[in-house]
């Protein structure tokens, strides 16, 4: 009874398609009621690990999906598409310069966004998590002139989600009961993990703020700020290569993890504390208007809103300052670049 939902993903045979794919066709981004259509896109290298894997959809027999589709043609992936998972990037190499890095990107993105301004569904909604993530949204948006650039996000929702796990281990509490954290900035090393608006909901439902839980936890109020500087953002922002040092290749199941709660939230809604997105910056918090970086944001009727009115701490400000520098240094770069 329910209208099925397109859902393109690229980079389908890669791994995080592998951990994503099963989790959208079981119904994890829509829920029980909607069936999936998956378009899985992939470059002619990656079409049999992409074929592989629509065989073992089909095998799963789950009740939520509608029908799987394999191609190398953008046009026919996205045509009719309500949301786009744009997960397939061009890695860096070794010696790659950022401008060969973002050009390369370009040629990827560029036409992927032309793809989905002619053919998608008017309520499209594209998540990039193919890395330099909010660069490439950027160029994927500059090419889809017909649909609202706030349509193109990029993921910096394990980002978030890795902070909140973070926490959760330090109190010695469940990651639900920690709020309002946020990833401010690009989804890079230059990344802001901000705990200063957090709060830990007791189990009675009181709430504290999550500076005075961490101080009790770390034996004093002058141990959070060394802790916040020398342990908590650095792991947050180095997790992906700790991962790969431990697990011997990139995060992929937390990433897929990550876009199913991005796209749910998005098209679900958030009630009540707010989560992270890289979205189109509006100029609030001082990011330049049209950069894609994160902000704390809250889903409603199908469209992000961003959390006004954060006071913010002096060494907050110069880190979301300095990793916002970075995020114009790559849209500058792509503009010379004649990619934006
Ligand atoms: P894999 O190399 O396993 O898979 C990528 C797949 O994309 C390959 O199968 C490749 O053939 C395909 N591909 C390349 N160009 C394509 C194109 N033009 N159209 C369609 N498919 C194309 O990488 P995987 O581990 O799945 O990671 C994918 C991307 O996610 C990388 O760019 C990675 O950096 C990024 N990540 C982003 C994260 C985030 O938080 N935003 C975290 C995880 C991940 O590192």
């Amino acid at each position: 009874t329910h209208t099925p939902v397109t859902v393109t993903v690229t980079g389908a045979g890669g791994q995080i398609g592998y951990a994503l794919l099963f989790r959208i066709a079981s119904g994890a981004m829509f829920g029980q009621e909607v069936p999936v259509r998956l378009r899985l896109l992939e470059i002619p290298a990656g079409l049999k690990s992409a074929e592989g894997t629509a065989l073992e959809l089909q095998d799963c027999a789950f009740t939520t999906l509608d029908s799987v589709e394999v191609t190398d043609n953008a046009a026919r992936a996205f045509a009719g598409t309500n949301v786009g998972l744009l997960v397939g990037a061009r890695p860096r190499g070794p010696g790659m310069e950022r401008g060969d890095l973002l050009s390369a990107n370009g040629a990827i993105f560029g036409p992927q966004g032309a793809a989905i301004n002619t053919g998608a569904a008017d309520d499209v909604k594209v998540l990039v998590v193919g890395n330099p993530a909010n660069t490439n949204a950027l160029i994927a948006a500059a090419h889809a002139p017909d649909v609202p650039a706030e349509r193109f996000t990029a993921m910096t929702r394990l980002d978030h989600n890795r902070a909140l796990a973070q926490l959760a281990g330090t109190l010695e509490v469940g990651v639900g009961s920690i709020r309002n954290v946020v990833i401010w900035g690009n989804h890079s090393a230059s990344q802001v993990p901000d705990v200063s608006h957090g709060v830990l909901v007791g189990e009675d439902g009181t709430q504290r703020p999550l500076p005075d839980a961490l101080a009790e936890a770390l034996g004093g109020a002058g141990k959070v700020a060394p802790w916040l500087d020398e342990t908590f953002i650095p792991r947050v922002a180095k997790r992906g290569a700790e991962i790969i040092d431990v697990r011997g290749s990139s995060s992929a199941a937390s990433a897929a993890a990550a876009a199913i709660d991005h796209v749910r939230d998005w098209v679900q809604g958030t009630a009540g504390s707010w989560t992270s997105a890289a979205i189109r910056s509006d100029g609030s918090y001082g990011v330049p208007k049209g950069l894609v970086s994160s902000f704390p944001v809250h889903a409603r009727d199908g469209a992000w809103e961003i959390q006004q009115g954060l006071s913010m701490a002096a060494d907050v400000r110069a880190r979301i300052d300095r990793s916002v520098k970075e995020l114009e240094e790559e849209r500058d770069m792509v503009r010379s670049l004649g990619l934006v």
